[in-house]
């Protein structure tokens, strides 16, 4: 019989779930980071403040939005685009933070894209009620290399869809510490989040954030 209180292998390496072909949710894959990453995070917010972007079709978005790294990805009445500076500061963007360039990384390792080099990371907070509808990312110059998706605070519904609109979306739910990468042949996948559920998260209150790391340059 085994008396060990944990077993080693699983300590080592979290679960790991396939969502679909070059698509993984690594569960609890960012708690170890957990107090490096939220300092970060508020760092980022401290120097670009979220705001909530206007989408192509003039609508406010209710997702809180700002990013860090060399690239920010924006939305305004001209388009989505990715672009070097804050057009609220007309400054550059923040440095992305090493912690969060380190832990994408290690992520996308883990399902099989390696060297993945993020130059944009789009940091989004959600209240309860704000939502992601069903999308692509396709702002990207590049489709060869995964997106990297770090969930933090509340809990929330990922819809992962296909690669048509119309596909049936599974419904994911992502926790504090989740990661979820998708590429290869799940890059263009519709995805999308449901509206944020109330609740209280021990380190974020009332709040989930997620950062989306990508390579768009
Ligand atoms: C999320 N965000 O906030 C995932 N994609 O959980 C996205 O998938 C996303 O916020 C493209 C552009 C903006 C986004
Ligand atoms: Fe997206």
């Amino acid at each position: 019989m085994n008396l060990e209180l944990f077993d080693a292998t699983e300590a080592a390496e979290p679960a790991a779930l396939p969502l679909a072909d070059g698509a993984l949710l690594l569960r609890g894959f960012a708690l170890a980071a957990q107090y490096q990453l939220l300092a970060d995070v508020r760092g980022v917010i401290a120097a670009a403040p979220l705001r909530h972007l206007i989408t192509p079709g003039g609508l406010r978005m209710s997702v809180a939005t700002t990013n860090c790294g060399a690239l920010g990805w924006v939305s305004d009445r001209r388009g989505y685009r990715y672009d070097a500076i804050d057009p609220e500061r007309n400054l550059p963007w923040p440095p992305m933070p090493a912690s969060f360039r380190a832990l994408a990384r290690q992520a996308a390792a883990r399902a099989g894209f390696d060297a993945f080099a993020p130059d944009a990371c789009l940091v989004n907070r959600y209240l309860p009620g704000a939502k992601l509808s069903l999308h692509q990312d396709r702002d990207e110059h590049d489709f060869s290399a995964p997106i990297v998706s770090i969930s933090l605070g509340l809990p929330a519904v990922f819809l992962f869809g296909g690669l048509r609109r119309a596909d049936k979306a599974l419904r994911v739910a992502l926790r504090h510490g989740d990661v979820v990468v998708w590429g290869g042949a799940s890059r263009l996948r519709f995805h999308g989040v449901l509206p944020l559920a109330d609740g209280q998260h021990g380190l974020l209150g009332g709040e989930r954030v997620n950062l989306t790391l990508r390579a768009a340059g």
